[in-house]
């Protein structure tokens, strides 16, 4: 952080401030994580609150201060923004991702401040903190504190950050990981982060329902005809079948990516109740996601790692992928 923006930041600290924190929809432990840090860093001298724009996978819970979290509802909103200083958004580079927040935050008069690793950040806060090069947002966030004031470090922040780099790493191996993600972790065990349990917390702790979910969505893979390609599905039934609750389906697309010679897996998630098919890419080496689900499915997100949202049925977005998937791979890699 240059010297400059340091002694910005300092300044709109200087006195006691309404500080709202804000991750991206559906949030995840990289985005909670980053919120958990901040809100712990600052508690003590401002008026913070975590207003999350909709609901999140209860896995998340174990995450200290994860109490306190506020899920969006436009009265306490409308009054939580009406007094904010200080607005975080958190683990997001376009204001579309605050869903039904985004108004509020280009209504409200509070200086804004970007934390975030996505590319091409949109220009809407006052202070745009961007890295696509970082891990996660929770290492940024560790850079943040550190740089800030490093005495008010504690177990609590470590375990935030911690919990959110190990998720958006896959414990530490994808190819955003860097010496300084692994320093930063070896900084955050000294402050007593308990790897095995926030491993445990994070992966062995569902239903039976989900595995069997895993193994139906698993058995629905399908490969794209001489392309490096795999497509699997949720349909509203396998839900229906298997209690599914937000985070349930979370990383499944990533088995696509273990058999060999695959470069691309994708999954489509029907939510009947919003009417859309929700679309994660994954892929790996040269071949890159996020151009692609911005062209074709109205998403983005890293090069290895996007989504995208289709208002056609379940059948006709597999349809429109096959054939909007091979006219990009004719465009850029042959
Ligand atoms: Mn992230």
């Amino acid at each position: 952080m240059d010297k400059k923006l340091l002694d910005n930041i300092n300044k709109l600290f200087s006195i006691r401030r309404k500080i709202i924190l804000i991750p991206h929809s559906s949030p995840d432990a990289d985005a909670l994580g980053s919120c958990l840090a901040l809100y712990h860093f600052f508690k003590d001298q401002n008026d913070v609150s975590i207003i999350s724009p909709n609901d999140y996978t209860e896995i998340l819970n174990f995450l200290p201060g994860s109490e306190n979290i506020i899920i969006h509802e436009s009265k306490l909103s409308e009054e939580l923004f009406k007094n904010a200083d200080i607005i975080f958004t958190l683990d997001f580079n376009s204001l579309s991702r605050a869903r039904n927040l985004s108004s509020f935050i280009t209504n409200s008069s509070a200086s804004i401040i970007m934390i975030d690793h996505h590319e091409n950040p949109d220009k809407y806060a006052n202070i745009t903190i961007s890295n696509p090069k970082m891990s996660s947002t929770c290492e940024m966030v560790y850079n943040f504190i550190i740089t800030l004031d490093k005495s008010k470090m504690n177990y609590e922040i470590a375990t935030c950050i911690y919990t959110g780099i190990v998720a958006d790493t896959g414990s530490f191996r994808f190819p955003s990981t860097t010496s300084k993600t692994l320093k930063v972790g070896s900084e955050l065990i000294n402050y007593g982060v308990n790897v095995t349990e926030i491993f445990e917390k994070l992966h062995n702790n569902f239903q039976f329902k989900r595995l069997k979910l895993l193994g139906s969505t698993i058995n629905n893979f399908k490969k794209i005809d001489r392309l490096p390609i795999l497509y699997t599905s949720i349909s509203d039934e396998d839900q229906r079948l298997n209690n599914f609750k937000k985070g349930d389906s979370e990383g499944f697309v990533n088995f696509g990516l273990t058999v060999i010679g695959i470069l691309c897996s994708v999954l489509f998630i029907e939510k009947k109740d919003e009417g859309v098919i929700k679309i994660s890419f994954r892929s790996k080496g040269d071949f890159k996601v996020n151009i692609f689900a911005s062209k074709y499915f109205n998403g983005g997100g890293h090069e290895h790692a996007s989504g995208g949202i289709s208002k056609l049925s379940l059948i006709e977005t597999e349809k429109k992928f096959i054939t909007d998937i091979r006219q990009y791979i004719k465009e850029n890699y042959e």
